[in-house]
């Protein structure tokens, strides 16, 4: 019997986990009570690893297409049919003509965190895509804009706080996104707990609105207009405050002057929040001791998700509550995300070039996935023929995926690095699958750089690689040797890329970038990370402006100008909404689910069973009207689709508000989950709208699509 510590990588809480294992079996996992940081939460989703572990549907060698079925191929066979396929497109049709998109998994993972952007620039195509475009693309470009750096996101102080506003954002389910905090629920109860607050403004009365007490219903994209009229009344009542970061602050006067315009009372009615309860809002939390603002998912994925992210940080920056602590903070991360092979490449650049069909912007490098279905069905030079998807299930997750799914389907050549054949994988030629997250070491660059503390962990692998198989890094580094294009010197520079990180393997890397790491000098290496299986605490955040700024001037941008020409367009949707323009129909949201991961996940029978949670949540009043009630069988109709799925009545959705979670639909044909299958819902994307994106940044805008619900029955033909 051993025990191995690690940290669970499924989502971004980087709860510590203790894995009892007899022989090779695992006999319990339980959360680490000795972890510094999570002090032994976990949720069920933790204990799932060991089903993602044994899961005879996980690929554990690689497959290609044979007909409609997938035949076991080698190694060598596999990655000569990937060359080969990728190499005959960029030949035949340009290197345009190759599209590659990462998904979610690849920033959990050390090896493809520090691997998969080098196989994308390998690729040296514009056609590049990841999952950031259907999530926190606006966080960054804000972030850019205003402190210089995509990178430098604030973070929630939220263990010392004493007021937290949180607008579209349910840690109590996700377990907390740009703000890692495990056991989140425990911190927020905290607040309230030492007499602070927690305010929540959200279309549905989520979990982390029942744990706060206090609640705001808003319309479904209308947080832009909320935030300028928080900001009105931050500015017409005379509660700014300096702070710390006064000082190095511009643009104070050009945001005064935009929220004068914004009145609560003009924002009323688009918002669905009276006036009253705008200037209370804004009231509270500028008179807070120590407050923080903080968005999520339901700010960044809309219309106007730019606009959202950015007058979330200048409301806090007014009341002065940006990098002191309570407030919006930035973190020292071990190792420093910003320079070298930081995730964005340097400083982050935007709009220097766009799609070819719809003209979105492009972003350090990648294109909105938005524009992936068409850049694949529109004929003429740059058409994308061929794709390479790492540790991602575009078809599930981005907008109107039933037209992704069929433009893959007719590519000439498309490889996925991936365990599972899902509802996109389903469509490869070949498929490379890594081991699973037992059977490598780990260590989260990216999660430790968005925590609410700065600390530190390594796990080593729990489980010996079998042999011949793969981890991510080591088909990134060979795809990547193999795919480099361009000079000679280029070519061999990919080689020696390949030679140095089998040199130095993962371990090897993360213990250099340690060294050099802001707290290499005191000794922080990858053998006092052994040492301390549990984590290293490296202390509360601290403040870091002016100098961490990345601005040209040092200073912090309230009011750059890219976002100021963006606040027109909010001005034209707000002054022409009216109550009626839905036409009868109702506005569309997602959720998440605390036993849910994104579109997968779902292979494991102790986190699916139970009630049913593909489920479309109304108000009891809107199902009336329409004749419905609790349970029954209902169609939902949108511009771009058609879904079935069961009706549950709630009265913590608003009035006009529907919602529907986000990953599920694995009926499709040759899928390979059997339990998924079995459970299989619907896709929330077959509804949502490739077309609609935040005008701005080109993110996806999944919040709000219009939809029509009816009885099932309606539609069922004799
Ligand atoms: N309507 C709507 N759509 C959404 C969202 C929403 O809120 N509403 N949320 C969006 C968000 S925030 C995100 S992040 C995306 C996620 O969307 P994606 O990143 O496209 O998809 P995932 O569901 O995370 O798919 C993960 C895939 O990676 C594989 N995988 C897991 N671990 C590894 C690994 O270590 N290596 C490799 N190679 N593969 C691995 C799994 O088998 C699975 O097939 O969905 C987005 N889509
Ligand atoms: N259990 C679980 N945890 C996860 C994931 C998961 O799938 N399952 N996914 C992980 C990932 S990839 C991410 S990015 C994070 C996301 O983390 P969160 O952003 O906390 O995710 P959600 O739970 O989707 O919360 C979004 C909230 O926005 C609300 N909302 C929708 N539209 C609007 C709007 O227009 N305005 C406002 N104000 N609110 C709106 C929704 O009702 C919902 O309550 O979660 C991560 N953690
Ligand atoms: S909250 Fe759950 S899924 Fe997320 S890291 Fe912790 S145990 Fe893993
Ligand atoms: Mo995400």
């Amino acid at each position: 019997m051993a025990t191995h510590f690690r940290t669970c990588s499924l989502c971004e809480a980087m709860c510590g986990i203790a894995i009892e294992t007899e022989g090779a079996r695992i006999t319990s996992i339980r959360g680490d009570a000795d972890d510094p940081f999570s002090r032994g939460h976990i949720c069920p989703k933790a204990v799932a690893l060991q089903d993602l572990h044994d899961d005879p549907d996980r690929l554990r060698q690689p497959v290609k297409r044979a007909g409609d079925a997938f035949v076991p191929i080698s190694w060598r066979e596999a990655f000569d049919l990937v060359e080969q396929g990728i190499k005959k497109v960029q030949r035949v049709h340009g290197r345009d003509a190759v599209a590659v998109y990462l998904g979610n998994p690849t920033v959990h993972s050390l090896g493809a965190t520090l691997f998969a952007p080098r196989l994308q620039k390998a690729l040296r195509t514009k056609n590049r895509y990841s999952a950031t475009s259907v999530d926190q693309l606006p966080h960054h470009l804000a972030a850019l804009w205003m402190f210089g750096h995509p990178l430098l996101i604030p973070i929630p102080d939220l263990d010392r706080t004493d007021h937290l506003l949180v607008i579209g954002a349910n840690p109590v389910a996700s377990n907390g996104s740009l703000m890692t905090a495990p056991d989140v629920a425990k911190r927020l109860k905290a607040i309230t707990a030492r007499g602070g607050r927690i305010v929540v403004i959200d279309p549905r009365r989520n979990e982390t609105a029942e744990l706060a007490g206090e609640h705001h219903f808003i319309r479904p994209g209308a947080d832009a207009a909320l935030l300028l009229a928080l900001l009105h009344v931050v500015f017409a009542e005379g509660l700014t405050r300096a702070g710390t970061t006064g000082a190095f602050t511009r643009g104070m006067d050009e945001m005064r002057a935009v929220a004068a315009d914004w009145s609560p009372e003009r924002v009323a009615d688009v918002t669905g929040i009276a006036a009253a309860s705008i200037r209370a809002i804004a009231r509270d939390f500028a008179r807070a001791e120590r407050a923080v603002a903080y968005g999520r998912i339901g700010v960044s994925t809309q219309e106007f998700g730019a606009l959202c992210c950015w007058l979330i940080s200048v409301l806090n920056a007014v009341t002065g509550r940006i990098d002191v602590p309570g407030g919006a903070m930035f973190t020292r991360p071990a190792v420093n995300v910003m320079v070298g092979g930081g995730t964005y490449g340097g400083a982050g650049r935007f709009g220097r070039w766009k799609s070819r069909v719809r003209g979105l912007p492009e972003f350090a490098g990648e294109l909105p996935v938005a524009a992936l279905a068409e850049e694949m069905e529109t004929p003429g030079a740059g058409q994308i023929r061929a794709l390479v998807t790492h540790a991602g299930n575009p078809v599930l997750s981005t907008p109107n995926g039933a037209r992704l799914d069929g433009a893959i389907a007719g590519l000439e050549f498309y490889a996925a690095i991936d365990f599972y054949v899902n509802e996109t994988t389903r469509h490869a030629h070949v498929i490379l699958p890594p081991v699973g997250p037992l059977e490598r070491d780990q260590y989260d660059v990216v999660f430790h750089a968005l925590a609410i503390r700065n600390t530190a962990k390594y796990s080593p692998a729990l489980y010996r690689k079998p042999h011949g198989a793969l981890q991510d890094w080591e088909i990134l580094t060979e795809l990547t040797a193999r795919l480099t294009g361009g000079t000679l010197l280029q070519r061999l520079k990919a080689r020696g890329e390949w030679f140095a990180a089998h040199w130095l393997g993962t371990k090897g890397i993360l213990d250099r970038e340690l060294k050099k790491g802001p707290y290499g000098s005191q000794g922080l290496t990858v053998q006092r990370l052994e040492a301390n299986p549990h984590g290293v605490d490296l202390g509360a955040l601290e403040p870091m402006l002016p100098k961490a700024l990345r601005t040209d001037d040092q200073t912090v941008h309230l009011a750059p100008a890219v976002l100021m020409a963006d606040v027109p367009r909010l001005a034209r949707m707000v002054d022409a909404w009216s109550a009626t323009e839905r036409n009868g129909g109702l506005a569309l949201i997602g959720r998440r689910e605390l036993r849910s991961n994104n579109s997968w996940m779902h292979n494991s029978e102790r986190l699916v069973r139970g009630k049913r949670r593909c489920t479309l949540l109304m108000h009891p009043g809107d199902a009336a009207a329409r004749g419905l009630s609790d349970g029954d069988r209902v169609s939902v109709q949108s511009r771009t689709g058609r879904v079935e799925v069961e009706l549950e009545a709630s009265d913590a959705m608003m009035p006009g508000v529907v919602s529907l979670p986000h990953g599920w639909g694995h009926g499709g044909k040759g899928v390979q989950l059997r339990v998924a299958q079995a459970h299989a819902g619907a896709s929330i994307n077959d509804l949502t709208d490739d077309q609609a994106v935040d005008g701005l940044s080109g993110n996806a805008a999944f919040c709000g699509v219009t939809v029509h619900v009816e009885p099932a029955t309606a539609y069922t033909v004799a």
